[in-house]
């Protein structure tokens, strides 16, 4: 048996009950078949799988808070520092009420590698609770924010890991949650978290981040065919705050969004998503009510009840911006039926690994989200360099270094096909990428 499938199947049989992190453990470790097969000896004396496979530390705890009638409730909190070999761990903390130590698993397994790819010293972590923000006063979001604190403040720091907004952890509560640590720990640490708002140490561009990124990274894509985003129409998921950077940064640049989804549905609106319907994007999630149908309510276009736009509604690109396993297989037989040649993903791991599969042997050119998305995590650790060096720069500064780093991610991707002699598989070279620049630092450090 190969070393890799080894480790694929150790790892099985360790966390049965993780399906996410199984499927996000087999997708990587065999796309990086040729670096591991080059350098196998060593990488199996140094069990750098197994260790790559290991969080360093999974922090599970209590989070009791009272809501605004009274009533206490007591909800799961996790932090899971999953591999620091270049940097202090760094990811976003996720408030969805399915969050599980799976979904945490994977998604700090995830970040790893696309803290890797940003070229910025970062590890990879990430953290959140099955707490559901849906419907909740903005007095119950601080409570439960300042109660989460309460426990995460002595597991963080700003060289120790940082964390960052992700699904229902927005700049509000980053907010609550950096006056908590605040009050907890004395010293104006503003590096312990980013994605804050502008007057406590937050950075220009980090809202808009994600979006603009992916739309950088897709540029860098559509350029090597002699392609851009103009003219070209654009299905999108979700309308929170990535799908909003995406929306923004494409009708900036000529191309139309004609669909955005949510739990209810999707909207399909053939004028498409632009000006005043962007900002209108911000209000839906301010709102809490997690409908994407007050969309189709107020600008007067199509809503399509309990589907989503994939296989159902052509286009030039996919763009998945909601969360993960959204694409199956079935969307993913429909998607080629229908010709749309592009999946561009922004949301963490939007496809199963069937899907992908099929996508990727039917001729569909697949950039993976660990690229795609990592434009977040990027201006991020733009932000940490601002406040270290207890500056700010201007949007146009943050945006130009984020435009690099997009092009850099891309570059990295194609130097290491080409190192190995393969075609313009963006999945496998951005694994492979992200895997030596890790891989190269734990072997440096020796085992620990
Ligand atoms: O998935 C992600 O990369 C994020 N949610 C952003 C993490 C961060 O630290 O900015």
């Amino acid at each position: 048996m190969t070393y890799i499938n080894e480790v694929i199947n150790a790892t099985k049989d360790k966390n049965p009950n993780q399906p996410q992190f199984l499927q996000t453990i087999e997708e990587v470790l065999t796309s990086i078949s040729p670096a591991v097969e080059q350098n196998e000896r060593v990488l199996r004396k140094n069990v750098i799988l197994e260790r790559l496979v290991e969080p360093d530390r999974q922090i599970i705890f209590r989070v009791p808070w009272m809501d605004d009638n009274g009533v206490y409730h007591v909800n799961t909190g996790y932090r899971v520092q999953f591999n620091n070999a270049i940097g202090p761990y760094k990811g976003g903390l996720r408030f969805q009420k399915d969050v599980n130590l799976d979904t945490m698993k994977f998604l700090a397994f995830e970040q790893t590698f696309k803290n890797s790819l940003t070229s910025l010293p970062m590890g990879g972590g990430k953290g959140g609770s099955d707490f559901d923000p849906v419907g909740k006063s903005d007095d119950e979001i601080m409570r439960f924010c300042q109660s989460f604190m309460t426990e995460l403040y002595r597991h963080i720091g700003p060289n120790m890991d940082v964390p960052a907004g992700d699904m229902g952890v927005g700049g509000r509560e980053i907010g609550y949650l950096f006056g908590q640590y605040k009050k907890i720990v004395g010293d104006y640490e503003n590096g312990v978290l980013t994605g804050k708002g502008l007057s406590y140490g937050g950075s220009l561009i980090r809202p808009e981040a994600t979006g603009f990124g992916a739309t950088y990274f897709l540029e860098e894509v559509l350029s090597r065919k002699g392609e851009s985003i103009e003219g070209k129409t654009f299905c999108l998921s979700g309308f929170g705050n990535v799908a909003w950077g995406a929306a923004k940064k494409i009708s900036e640049l000529g191309g139309k969004v004609i669909t955005l989804s949510g739990p209810d549905g999707y909207i399909l609106d053939k004028d498409g998503v632009s000006a005043e319907k962007v900002d209108y994007m911000l209000e839906m999630r301010a709102s809490n009510r997690n409908l994407v149908k007050d969309y189709a309510g107020k600008f007067g276009c199509e809503f399509v009840a309990g589907a989503k736009p994939w296989g159902n509604v052509k286009a030039d690109v996919y763009m998945p911006c909601a969360r993960q396993n959204e694409i199956l297989l079935d969307d993913a037989k429909k998607m080629v039926a229908l010709g749309v040649p592009i999946l561009n993903e922004v949301s963490n791991m939007p496809t199963t690994n069937e899907a992908l599969a099929y996508l990727q042997a039917n001729g569909v050119l697949v950039a993976p989200s660990k690229a795609v998305n990592a434009g977040g995590v990027a201006t991020s650790g733009l932000e940490m360099s601002q406040n270290s060096g207890r500056l700010s720069w201007s949007a146009d500064e943050v945006d130009r270094q984020l435009r690099s780093i997009m092009k850099g991610i891309h570059t990295q991707i194609t130097d290491a096909l080409d190192s190995y002699g393969m075609e313009y598989n963006l999945v496998a070279g951005a694994n492979l990428a992200g895997f030596k620049k890790v891989a190269d630092a734990m072997l440096a450090q020796g085992i620990y």
